[in-house]
């Protein structure tokens, strides 16, 4: 399996060959595992360094996470099958309040190019939503993301509302357009990541810290 031209097909943002890629690989009986780690990840990863550097902007990065996530939709009922599991799970959401979601679910699907599972939990999501959620899926890592200034103290809120209902052990980082690395010190998160590729290497820290 050329492994590389699958990587490019990611990188490119051609999901008809990244898919057509994925469904060979499939065929000759690759261990899915190496689809998803040696195929698709190394792809996301040049966009997320791409990216970090200014040398693609979001609509390509969009195209590209939208070619990874298909392939990755092709690959996941065999990594079931097999009983292999992502090894940790992000849970994720918009908090209350605020409906912006195309940042979120960029961050969403980079986790998963990087092989977490992910529990999003879509926009407007309340404190007691995201404890919830937390008790039953057992997350490593929480991701807040927030738009507004009007919808950032429901970080805070939904921070306390995780301890105050005993969550404990889960990292919290949190991340959107007005979010500062002093807001997500001053409300207690472990951690803020200014963009997508930079809260994936942040997750992967916190949740082997
Ligand atoms: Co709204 N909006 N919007 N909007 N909107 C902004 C945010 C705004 C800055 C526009 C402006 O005035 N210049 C402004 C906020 C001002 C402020 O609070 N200071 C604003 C406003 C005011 C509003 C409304 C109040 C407008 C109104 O109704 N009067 C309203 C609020 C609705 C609500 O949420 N309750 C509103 C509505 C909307 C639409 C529905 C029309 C639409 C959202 C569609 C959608 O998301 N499905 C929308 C849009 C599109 C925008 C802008 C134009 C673009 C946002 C976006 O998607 N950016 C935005 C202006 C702007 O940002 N230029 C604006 C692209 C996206 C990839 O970037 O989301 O920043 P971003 O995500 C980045 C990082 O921030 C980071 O990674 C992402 C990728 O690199 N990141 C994380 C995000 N979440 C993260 C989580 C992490 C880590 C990193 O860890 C968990």
């Amino acid at each position: 399996m050329d492994f590389k031209a699958l990587n490019q097909a990611v990188v490119a943002g051609n999901r008809d060959q990244a898919k057509k890629l994925t469904q060979q690989a499939i065929d000759e009986g690759v261990d899915p595992q190496s689809i998803v780690e040696q195929g698709l990840v190394p792809g996301m990863a040049i966009i997320g360094e791409k990216f970090k550097k200014n040398e693609i902007f979001v609509p390509e990065m969009m195209i590209a996470a939208r070619a990874m996530k298909e392939s990755l939709a092709m690959v996941e009922p065999l990594l079931t099958k097999a009983g292999i599991k992502p090894k940790y799970t992000a849970l994720i959401g918009t908090v209350q309040g605020d409906l912006h979601d195309i940042g979120k679910n960029l961050v969403a699907m980079m986790l998963k190019g990087a092989n977490f599972g992910v529990v999003d939990l879509g926009i407007n999501v309340t404190p007691q939503k995201f404890v919830d959620a937390a008790k039953e899926h057992k997350p490593n890592v929480i991701g807040l993301s927030a738009l507004l200034t009007t919808t950032m103290p429901a970080m805070k809120t939904t921070i306390e509302a995780l301890k105050q209902a005993g969550v404990n052990g889960v990292k919290v980082m949190i991340g959107g357009a007005p979010i500062t690395q002093q807001y997500a010190d001053e409300i207690g998160a472990d951690g803020y990541a200014p963009d997508a590729a930079s809260a994936v290497d942040l997750a992967s820290q916190l949740v082997s810290a």
